[in-house]
């Protein structure tokens, strides 16, 4: 459970891209015969984690589950894609501590609020501007950005193909793809 275990945690705002990408690096892992789940808030905000808001507190708890999880799955062998918007530097080491000797790579999906509330695909950004959400990260909540991620991604500027590349690339060599 070291060399071979792998949490590849995608942080950045909402709209950013990090479910896009996700896929895309997820599907090549398929391609490689490697087994993989995807944990974002469509599987996880709707059921285990569906008492949780989007305060502080709640976000932090959000976070510490999903580790949990993702332990979990890692144990039973998958290699594990965690998209969230994951907004706290201090949330985001928790992690490390609860998936103990996996190798956790750190991306950050960076996308200026301006795009993400441009790009809009959820019209999440029109119902922030109505005054219908509060707390929206970028806008009216934190978000801390890694200073020292494992991978960067400027979304504005390259491909989610690119993307993928730098992230496969990454873990070719530990995953011996
Ligand atoms: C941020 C929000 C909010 C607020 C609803 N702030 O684009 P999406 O829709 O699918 O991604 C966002 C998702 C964020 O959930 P996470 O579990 O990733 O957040 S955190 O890590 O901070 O716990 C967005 C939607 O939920 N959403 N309200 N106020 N994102």
């Amino acid at each position: 459970n070291n060399h071979n275990s792998f949490l590849l945690w995608f942080t950045g705002l909402s709209g950013s891209g990090k479910s896009t990408i996700a896929n895309v690096v997820e599907q090549r892992l398929h391609e490689k015969g490697i087994k993989t789940y995807t944990l974002d808030g469509d599987n996880i905000r709707k059921g285990i984690n569906s008492d949780l808001t989007f305060s502080p507190e709640d976000r932090t708890e959000n976070i510490r589950r999903i580790a949990e999880i993702a332990a979990l799955m890692i144990d039973a062998g998958l290699v594990v894609l965690a998209a969230f918007v994951s907004p706290y530097k201090k949330d985001r080491e928790n992690i490390k501590s609860i998936v103990k000797d996996v190798n956790f790579v750190e991306i950050f999906v960076n996308t200026s609020v301006e795009e993400c509330e441009r790009r809009d695909v959820k019209g999440l950004y029109k119902k922030v501007r109505a005054g219908e959400i509060k707390n929206m990260t970028g806008i009216s909540a934190p978000y801390e950005a890694p200073t020292h991620p494992d991978i960067e991604i400027k979304t504005e500027v390259e491909s989610v193909e690119s993307a993928a590349n730098k992230i496969t690339d990454y873990i070719s060599e530990k995953l011996k793809l």
